[in-house]
C-alpha cells in the first residue's frame, strides 16, 4: 500500500498506517526500542501511543519539553495539575513527551542521531497502530541571504553537493534515497504563517551537512584549510541552487519519513545570514524568541487541524 501522490491534505487522509519495511520484524517475539527504553513486551504501545496524530521532533530535549507545555495550552489540553513526564526518562539519549494526539521527541544533532531516533520512532508508531500521522521537524539553521529570524519551510532537502538525495553505506555499498517532502503540507504551513502574520516565512530548499564547521564552510572551526573567497563561492553556489538555509538532519528525516509513508515537513528558523558571518552572536533573548517561531507556526497549524476535525 503506497500513497498515490507526494502531496496529501490532512483532511483527505484516511487510515494511512505507518509502515515498516522489514520482514525480520514479523518473526520477532519482542521488539526492544533500545534508545527510548520502551519495548513491545514491556509496554502496551497501542494504549500509550495509538491516538498520536502529530509528531514534532527537534534537536534539544529542553525545547521539546517546552514545546509540549506550549502545545498543551494551545490545544487546551493542559491540566494544571499535571506535569509532562519524559516517557524516555529511563534512558538519557532522547526525550519524549505526549499531550493528547501530539508526541514530541528530541533527536540530538546530526544525521546519525536523527536516523537512530527515527528507526525507533517509526517502529513505535507502527507497533501502536497509529494512522494518519503528520511529522514535523522544528529546528534552527543558518540562512542564506535571509533576514535572521526568517522561518524556512523546506521544499527540497539537499546534500552538501546540492543534490536532493540522502546517501548511506549499507553492507559496504552506498545506497541512495529520495528526500521528497510533502509539498501540500509545506504550502499549508506557509498559508498558516501568512494568517498568523507574526514573522517572515518562506518556502525554499534546505542543505543538510555532516558538520557545523568545515561542513558548512565556516571560517571559525578548529581547522580551516580554505579561504574566505572559497567559502563565499561555495555559499553563493548553494544560494544559486535555491538553498535558503543550512542544517544537519533534514535529508535523513525526509528519506526515512518517505519510506514509512509519513507526511513530513521541515520548519527551521534562520539564526544568522551565513553570507554575512559565521559566529552565533545574537543575544540570548533574541535567540530564544527566534527559536520559538517554528514552534508557534507548527503549534498553530496543529491547532487549526484539530479544530477542523
Ligand atoms: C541545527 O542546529 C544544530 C547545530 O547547531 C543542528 O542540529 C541543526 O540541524
Ligand atoms: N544550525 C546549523 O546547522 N547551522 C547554523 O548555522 C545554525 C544552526
Amino acid at each position: 500500500e503506497k500513497r498515490a501522490t507526494p502531496c496529501s491534505s490532512h483532511a483527505n487522509m484516511l487510515h494511512h498506517r505507518v509502515f515498516v519495511r522489514n520482514p525480520h520484524l514479523d518473526v520477532m517475539k519482542d521488539d526492544v526500542l533500545y534508545h527510548f527504553g520502551l519495548g513491545t513486551a514491556t509496554h502496551n504501545l497501542p494504549a500509550m501511543f495509538g491516538d498520536v496524530k502529530f509528531v514534532c521532533v527537534g534537536g534539544s530535549p529542553l525545547r521539546m519539553k517546552s514545546f509540549t507545555e506550549y502545545i498543551a495550552a494551545e490545544i487546551c489540553m493542559e491540566d494544571p495539575e499535571s506535569e509532562y513526564p519524559n516517557i524516555c526518562a529511563g534512558m538519557d539519549r532522547y526525550a519524549m513527551y505526549k499531550v493528547g494526539p501530539v508526541l514530541s521527541v528530541s533527536h540530538g544533532m546530526g544525521i546519525p542521531s536523527m536516523a537512530i531516533m527515527l528507526h525507533e520512532l517509526i517502529k513505535l508508531l507502527h507497533h501502536a497502530h497509529c494512522e494518519d500521522v503528520t511529522i514535523l521537524r522544528i529546528g534552527t539553521s543558518g540562512g542564506l541571504g535571509l533576514e535572521p529570524g526568517t522561518v524556512v519551510v523546506t521544499k527540497k532537502s539537499m546534500d552538501a553537493t546540492f543534490l536532493p538525495k540522502f546517501e548511506q553505506v549499507i553492507l559496504g555499498k552506498t545506497v541512495e534515497r529520495n528526500t521528497d517532502l510533502d509539498q501540500c503540507l509545506a504550502e499549508e504551513l506557509l498559508q498558516c504563517s501568512k494568517e498568523l502574520d507574526q514573522f517572515e516565512t518562506v518556502i525554499g530548499n534546505t542543505m543538510c551537512t555532516l558538520d557545523f564547521y568545515e561542513g558548512q564552510a565556516r571560517l571559525d572551526g578548529a581547522f580551516c584549510f580554505y579561504t574566505e573567497k572559497d567559502k563565499q563561492d561555495y555559499l553563493k553556489k548553494a544560494h544559486t541552487a535555491g538553498i535558503c538555509n543550512i542544517e544537519m538532519e533534514s535529508t535523513v528525516f525526509a528519506a526515512m519519513c518517505k519510506l514509512s509513508g509519513l507526511r513530513a515537513a521541515v520548519v527551521c528558523v534562520t539564526l544568522l545570514d551565513r553570507l554575512k558571518g559565521d559566529q552565533m552572536n545574537v543575544s540570548h533573548e533574541v535567540f530564544q524568541s527566534y527559536q520559538l517561531r517554528p514552534q508557534i507556526l507548527v503549534g498553530n497549524y496543529i491547532k487549526k487541524l484539530l479544530k477542523a476535525k
